[in-house]
């Protein structure tokens, strides 16, 4: 039968509940990290939830494609439809129970954003609590199932802005936004630093945030935020501009209405990363 997308938020915000439950378990435990790199952590607790939310993802769909940033692809790689899970989003935050971290689940259709689910830790050791953001394409974005949308800010001085950045390689794209972080946070009310993309994009979807940008960070980071960000009526695009894909190389997410004064700061500011492949 035909694939409703309010049917797959509604399982993407399922899987987000399962590995809402994961988290939830190990959060108040000792935590057992491996390095994937010098700062680039994983926890045994990654590694679990992926399994229950992509698990529960095949069970429903057993003809879809997944992807986990810890597993890779699995399933049918050649199918429509491909579900993009980050386990923990944010792991360095959660190592050290510092909000926010996050599950995130989104779904493509043929590449497309199509329903998506961010489900975000906040509170303190002993006592988390957790918003749930879903969004469906030209059904909405969610809050807790209340419909949201992005700020009507369209003065940078007055926002309130996000940015992330690599912990690992600080090479010529971390130097650029950290030039990037500069300027804007003289231009604007501060620019803040959350440590999990999910969250801060959706944090722009419900309006507390004006605008969010950062550069290579991975598919399952922003597959959910994407869509949470769109159907709240924000803008996103790669940093230079060009259409964005979940797959693009930066992100700029914004209420849009600040697009067009922070875009052309940033395309000026990595025109040479960009012309050079990074
Ligand atoms: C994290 C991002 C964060 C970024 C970190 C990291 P992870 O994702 O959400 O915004 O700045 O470098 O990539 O690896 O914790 O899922």
């Amino acid at each position: 039968g035909s694939v409703e997308y309010k049917d797959l938020m509604a399982i993407a915000e399922e899987a987000c509940r399962r590995g809402e439950q994961v988290i939830r378990e190990a959060a108040d435990k000792p935590r057992e990290i491996t390095h994937k790199g010098a700062a680039d952590l994983v926890t045994d607790t990654d590694q679990k939830s992926e399994k229950v939310v992509l698990g529960f993802v095949q069970e429903k769909f057993p003809d879809h494609g997944v992807l986990g940033e810890e597993g890779g692809i699995m399933g049918n790689a050649g199918s429509d439809y491909l579900w993009i899970c980050d386990p923990i989003d944010g792991t360095t935050n959660f190592t050290h129970s510092y909000p926010p971290f996050a599950v995130s689940v989104g779904v493509l259709e043929n590449g497309t954003p199509v329903a998506g689910a961010v489900v975000e830790f906040a509170g303190s050791q002993g006592n988390w609590h957790t918003r749930m953001y879903t969004a469906y394409k030209g059904g909405g974005c969610f809050l807790d199932g209340r419909k949201v949308s992005v700020s009507s800010e369209d003065s940078v001085q007055q926002s309130l802005l996000i940015t992330g950045f690599d912990q690992v390689e600080h090479g010529e794209p971390w130097a650029k936004n950290m030039d990037l972080f500069k300027h804007f946070t003289d231009k604007s009310r501060g620019v803040r630093r959350s440590g999990a993309a999910a969250v801060d994009m959706a944090h722009v979807a419900c309006g507390i945030a004006d605008a969010y940008w950062e550069m290579r960070i991975k598919a399952w980071d922003v597959a959910a935020g994407t869509l949470l960000v769109t159907e709240a009526g924000g803008t996103i695009t790669a940093m230079d501009g060009s259409e964005h894909s979940v797959f693009s190389r930066s992100h700029l997410a914004s209420n849009g209405k600040l697009h067009k004064s922070m875009q052309p700061i940033m395309q000026e500011a990595i025109k040479e990363l960009v012309d050079n492949g990074n």
